[in-house]
């Protein structure tokens, strides 16, 4: 799941996740990311599971060169509000569909977070990991023109596509 990291283009967004089994959501957003060429890594850290891992990871990131982390987890999911006590990078939230409550768990314990602490909170699933994607990429936009063109050219293509979209059978 660690990305291949290349040294000519270190990562500037980091993904992270509570679980292997959230791949399946993050994958999302690895892949908006590779379409607007945004270097990542992606790593499983668990809040609840791996709490010292966690606190390095959220602690070493800004010196790594990380600008946005992106938290993705599932159920009583404290990795986003954790990770951003742990850094002053902003940190977007992805709530993982959870198989009982259906995300819904996931999404209110990543968006209630107390004053003080800011975690931006996605949509549950894969709408929200590939829109934290995007999100992130706006972010890094705003110095970084070569970033910022490409999400404009993919908003421009995304048009296009709905424009050129006949419905079958009212064309
Ligand atoms: C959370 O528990 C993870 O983010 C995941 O969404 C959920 C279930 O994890 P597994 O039991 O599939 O490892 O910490």
């Amino acid at each position: 799941m660690n990305s291949s990291v290349n040294p000519a283009n270190p990562p500037l967004v980091g993904i992270i996740m509570g679980s292997q089994s959230d791949w399946a959501t993050l994958e999302h957003t690895a892949n908006m990311l590779n379409a607007l060429n945004v270097p990542f890594e992606a790593e499983v850290v668990s809040a609840h599971r791996t709490p010292d891992r966690l606190f390095e990871y959220a602690e070493t990131a800004r010196a790594r060169g990380i600008q946005v982390i992106i938290a993705g987890a599932g159920g009583a999911a404290h990795l986003p509000g954790m990770c951003a006590a742990k850094t002053d990078l902003p940190v977007l939230g992805v709530p993982v569909q959870s198989s009982i409550l259906n995300g819904v768990d996931s999404l209110l314990s990543i968006v209630q977070m107390p004053a003080g602490i800011a975690v931006g909170t996605l949509a549950i699933g894969k709408a929200g990991a590939t829109n934290a994607a995007i999100l992130a990429a706006q972010i890094l936009g705003l110095n970084n023109p070569i970033i910022a063109e490409a999400v404009q050219q993919f908003r421009l293509s995304q048009t296009e596509k709905v424009s050129s979209n006949n419905i079958p059978g009212q064309s």
